[in-house]
């Protein structure tokens, strides 16, 4: 087989490079590991930015979104007795969406299909080969049967756990990485929403999230210690501890309900520089990986594409490689700037025990001067709405 763009992954990063390569008249295959189903069975983030949003809407998978995603125009920031509404419409003139990377694949999916853009899934063994020779092309299995694809451009769209990244000669990586002494344990509940838009809660306890899919399906999280399992929470252990980590009005308003999904997430920070080698490209969790306090990790992938989604059509429509060439620099400026802002928020409001009296001090310190300091909550506002493509 042969094809212009061989995408390895079918997440986001993935479906979005295909659909938008596409549009304009670029052949591309995906390859993807999993099953249809085992991917669209994955819940994960919920907040789009404007600049996802309106790439959604160019792609051509707006419409859905438009109907049932639900605007926020701001988030509530809760810890040492303050509650701080972030006003990001007032602040920066932007909004985001709430609306679940599962339906944005379902979408991604739905219009790859209806393009006829051939998406193999369950493709094992994926390799990738001759990436700065002058046949590049990628190996890989289906039902026991080995297969190659040909190809001029290879994107890395396969995640944090993926080969693509590992293609890279290990002497041309930089790799920088922090790990967080702690975990997020999410669930999702057929309950309606303890508020409007979203609370980050700080607490001594520990941090929690109370965030939402729609009017009647709500999303929660706490941070737990790396040793917690998710089998080890019952549903009224969760409920009980969501409470005491909230302002006293939200927890009494608080709706409980069975879990229908409940998992735990380590948290990292990670990018790996740069995000070309040859002919192979990275996007998405395949290079970089942000704690999700400032759900970036998602909108990341989203300007990566643009970004790549630009250079290759300039490149296979026009000739033009320029763009090929700045890719890496012009996606890691605006990767290092929102890893900045998830680590922050992940700083300002985490419970960090080990590190003693003076951290928590310093914490409530930020956390009054957001409070009293229009300028310190632009700057968050700015950063939350994402920073321009
Ligand atoms: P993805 O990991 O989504 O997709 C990569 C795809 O490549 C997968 O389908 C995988 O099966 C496939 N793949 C892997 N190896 C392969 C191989 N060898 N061959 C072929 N295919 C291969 N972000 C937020 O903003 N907010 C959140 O709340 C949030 N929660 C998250 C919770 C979890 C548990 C995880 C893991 C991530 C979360 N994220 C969150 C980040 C997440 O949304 C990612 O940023 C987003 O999925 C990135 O999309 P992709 O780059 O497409 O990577
Ligand atoms: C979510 O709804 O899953 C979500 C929202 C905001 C975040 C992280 C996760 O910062």
């Amino acid at each position: 087989m042969r094809t212009q763009v061989c995408i390895i992954g079918g997440g986001p990063s993935g479906l979005l490079l295909a659909l938008l390569l596409h549009r304009a008249g670029v052949a591309a295959v995906v390859l993807e590991r999993k099953s249809r189903d085992y991917v669209l069975a994955r819940i994960r983030a919920g907040v789009l930015e404007q600049g996802l949003t309106d790439l959604l809407a160019e792609a051509g998978v707006g419409t859905r979104m438009a109907r049932e995603g639900f605007r926020h125009d701001g988030t509530l920031i809760a810890a040492f007795g303050h509650q701080i509404r972030i006003d990001f419409q007032a602040l920066t003139g932007r909004h985001v969406t709430i609306y679940g990377q599962t339906e944005v694949t379902h979408d991604l999916y739905d219009a790859l299909d209806a393009a006829g853009v051939t998406v193999i899934h369950e493709a094992e063994g994926v390799a990738l080969h001759d990436l700065t020779g002058a046949h590049p092309h990628v190996t890989f299995t289906t039902n026991g049967t080995g297969r190659r694809i040909d190809c001029d451009h290879v994107a890395g769209c396969d995640g944090f756990h993926g080969v693509s990244r590992a293609a890279i000669p290990q002497d041309l990586r930089r790799e920088f990485e922090h790990v967080y002494p702690f975990g997020w344990l999410g669930i999702l509940s057929e309950t309606p929403p303890v508020h409007d838009e979203l609370i980050y809660a700080g607490h001594d306890r520990g941090f929690a999230l109370c965030s939402m899919r729609n009017a009647h399906l709500s999303r929660y999280y706490l941070q737990v210690p790396l040793t917690d399992r998710p089998e080890g929470w019952t549903d009224t252990a969760f409920w009980d501890e969501l409470r005491r980590r909230l302002p006293e009005e939200h927890a009494q308003r608080l709706a409980t309900g069975p879990a229908i999904e409940k998992s735990i997430a380590p948290l990292r920070s990670f990018i790996s520089e740069p995000m070309r080698h040859g002919r192979l490209f990275l996007a998405g969790d395949a290079a970089h990986i942000v704690p999700p306090t400032g759900a970036k990790g998602l909108n990341l992938a989203a300007s990566d594409v643009r970004y790549l989604s630009q250079a290759l059509i300039a490149a296979h429509v026009a000739g033009d490689d320029s763009l090929l060439e700045g890719y890496s620099a012009r996606a890691l400026g605006r990767v290092w700037k929102a890893s900045r802002f998830s680590w922050a928020m992940t700083r300002m409001l985490h419970a960090f025990p080990d590190e003693g009296p003076f951290l928590r001090r310093m914490q409530e310190a930020e956390v009054e001067t957001l409070a009293t300091s229009p300028a310190a909550q632009a700057a968050l506002a700015e950063a939350y709405v994402g920073f321009p493509y």
